[in-house]
């Protein structure tokens, strides 16, 4: 496989930063630095991830650090740093907690790496990215929120399995915040183009839609400890490597929206070009009366959040 040398850091070595730097690295899209407050977790995650790199037939450096300097000159930073999940604790439980976390890192990472493109995934997501502009005073194409990549691909899992196809000919459309009131959009996810509602009867649709929204909390409940993060690090990866390889994939992510989809100011998960230059381009498309207000009340959410927020730091 061949190797590149671009940096890749990993803010906070848990269980999404740990998966998300193995799922870089082994695709031999960039060398990892994995960094946590935790002396000795990044150090020896990395070391366990570096030893199985003659066996997973690649060459990229996977270092574990607690030590910013070290993560110089990334050209991304992947914030995963705080405090997941438990059993019956919402999100937006873990706001200022996070947000005090996420500050902190952003300010530290940034002054290493100012030209860098930052990928949120701390929870709660969208208030997160909030942050991390304020913290970072990067533009608002530097930094994108991880979660409508995962909400979609839940939802094209459900999709897949209920029509019993590949999972790969599905494709779902998923507006608005990443919580409970996420706006998947049935009539522009398709199976090999076809519109689902030409497939599934609207109850089902109906089903799996709720099953997207609640599919964190569903993981939770199994877990009892921890929230998801196969599926989360995975989504990380794919936004990595859209920017790193300049692909331009048309993905689902949280960005600040200056007047997309009639709103302003706030950062809501759109449809977007993702390439070298962070989010390129945000699509745009026509929304039904019925899908407007579900992300107007989505967005609404997000807008409490950040007032929470303001009016803690006042
Ligand atoms: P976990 O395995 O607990 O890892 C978090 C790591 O952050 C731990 O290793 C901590 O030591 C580390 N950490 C805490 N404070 C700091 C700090 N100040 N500096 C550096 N590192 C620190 O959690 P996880 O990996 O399962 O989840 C991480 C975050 O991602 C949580 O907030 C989750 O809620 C969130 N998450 C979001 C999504 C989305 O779709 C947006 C999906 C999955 C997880």
């Amino acid at each position: 496989m061949p190797v590149c040398r671009r940096k890749v850091t990993v803010i906070g070595a848990g269980n999404v930063g740990a998966t998300a730097a193995q799922r870089i690295a082994e695709a031999g899209v960039a060398d990892v630095y994995l960094i946590d407050v935790v002396e000795g977790l990044p150090q020896g995650k990395a070391l366990d991830l570096s030893e199985s790199a003659p066996l997973q037939h690649h060459d990229q450096y996977i270092i574990g650090t607690n030590d910013y300097a070290d993560t110089t000159e990334s050209d991304i930073i992947v914030v995963t740093a705080g405090l997941a999940r438990q059993p019956g604790m919402s999100r937006d439980d873990l706001l200022l907690k996070n947000a005090g976390i996420v500050r902190a890192v952003v300010q530290q990472a940034v002054h290493y790496s100012p030209g860098a493109i930052i990928i949120m995934v701390t929870n709660p997501l969208d208030a997160m990215v909030h942050v991390a502009l304020e913290a970072s005073g990067f533009p608002r194409e530097r930094v994108i929120g991880m979660a409508g990549v995962l909400d979609g691909a839940r939802f094209r899992s459900f999709i897949a399995q209920d029509l019993g196809v590949s999972a790969s000919d599905v494709s779902a459309f998923v507006l608005g915040g990443h919580g409970d009131t996420m706006v998947p959009v049935p009539r522009y996810s398709t199976v090999a183009g076809i519109p689902l509602p030409e497939l599934m009867k609207p109850e089902r649709i109906e089903e799996l839609v709720q099953r997207t929204r609640a599919g964190g909390a569903e993981i939770v409940t199994l877990l009892k400890t921890g929230s998801a993060f196969y599926a989360p690090a995975s989504s990380v990866f794919h936004m990595v490597d859209s920017i790193l390889n300049d692909r331009k994939r048309v993905l689902a992510c949280a960005v600040l929206l200056r007047g997309e989809y009639g709103l302003d100011g706030l950062v809501v998960g759109v449809p977007l070009v993702l390439g070298a230059a962070g989010a390129e381009r945000i699509i745009e498309v026509a929304l039904t009366e019925e899908e407007k207000t579900a992300l107007m009340v989505s967005a609404g959410s997000v807008g409490a959040l950040v007032e929470t927020m303001h009016k803690a730091s006042a």
